[in-house]
């Protein structure tokens, strides 16, 4: 069991860094995600806050623009091209919150023949509602009062959005399709740097944590050969996170993250290079 990293992806599978020969094809998908016409072929999912659009954002290098203002929640599809090794590929990414995804699950998701890869982004728990009158009333009336309490619910809840991920890649992976792999994108671990290995076997296949049982079940379901599944860590902003009286300070100082989302986009883009 272990973080997938490009030097983990290599040793497994032999497949070397990538060359620069496409850069015609990247210009040509770019411009068709400038038009709107291009078919999605990676979807990025997860609960509201686990840093979605920050990632991709950091991913597009839209960083700095991001930097200047928090991107808040995000109300609908967010479309981006994203240069991964020698191929840009077509990102799309669904907004956490329930209400606002029908639209764009059923146009880039489950309708999708083009589709290849799914990042779904969790945070072993350490996101707050964006709202403070929802979050006082999380602490006063559900009394989760504390970070660790917050963390229960929230993990409890990123079983459920997982499961309503793996649905849709069901239904997908039913259909003519060329869905390939599933990245969770373990993000956030600025705040828990002391805890990766429990996150690792929370959220691996093979590990011990609820999260993993749903993915181990699926992939058996479907077939290894058919999805691979990859545990990925990120840190796609270096951030504090308060709960009522509690901080935690974000540790990892800023080269450490800028190193580690680096290494995030190595590995995605070796994941995604050969489909
Ligand atoms: N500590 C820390 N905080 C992060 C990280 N990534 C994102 N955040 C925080 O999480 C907040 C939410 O990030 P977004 O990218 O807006 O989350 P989202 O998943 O797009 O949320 P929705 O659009 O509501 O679905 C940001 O404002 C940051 O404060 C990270 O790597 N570490
Ligand atoms: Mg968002």
């Amino acid at each position: 069991m272990e973080w997938i990293t490009a030097f983990s992806f290599t040793a497994r599978t032999g497949v070397a860094a990538y060359s620069n020969r496409h850069f015609i094809q990247e210009y040509f998908v770019k411009a068709k995600a400038l038009l709107n016409l291009g078919k999605t072929q990676i979807i990025v999912t997860g609960m509201p806050s686990a840093g979605k659009s920050m990632l991709v954002g950091q991913m597009h290098g839209r960083a700095r623009e991001l930097y200047h203002e928090a991107p808040g929640e995000s109300k609908s599809v967010e479309v981006d091209a994203i240069t991964l090794g020698e191929w840009t590929k077509l990102v799309r990414v669904l907004p956490g919150q329930a209400g606002y995804r029908v639209q764009g699950e059923l146009e880039a998701f489950v309708d999708n023949d083009a589709l290849e890869g799914l990042i779904h982004v969790v945070d072993f728990g350490y996101s707050a509602p964006r709202d403070p009158v929802v979050a006082s009333e999380l602490i006063r009336e559900d009394g989760l009062d504390t970070v660790q309490k917050l963390r229960a619910r929230n993990l409890d809840r990123e079983i459920d959005a997982i499961k309503l991920e793996l649905s849709n890649v069901r239904k997908l992976l039913a259909k003519k399709n060329n869905f390939k792999w599933i990245v969770i994108a373990v993000n956030k671990v600025d705040l828990f740097g002391g805890d990766l290995q429990n996150a690792l076997e929370h959220y691996h296949p093979n590990g011990s944590g609820a999260f993993g049982r749903e993915l181990k079940e699926f992939q058996a379901h479907v077939g290894k050969d058919n999805l691979k599944i990859y545990i990925a860590q990120t840190c796609a902003y270096e951030d504090d996170f308060r709960w009522g009286d509690e901080l935690l300070k974000s540790t990892i100082g800023h080269n450490a993250q800028k190193e580690l989302l680096r290494e995030f986009m190595k590995s995605v883009s070796m994941i995604s290079r050969d489909v």
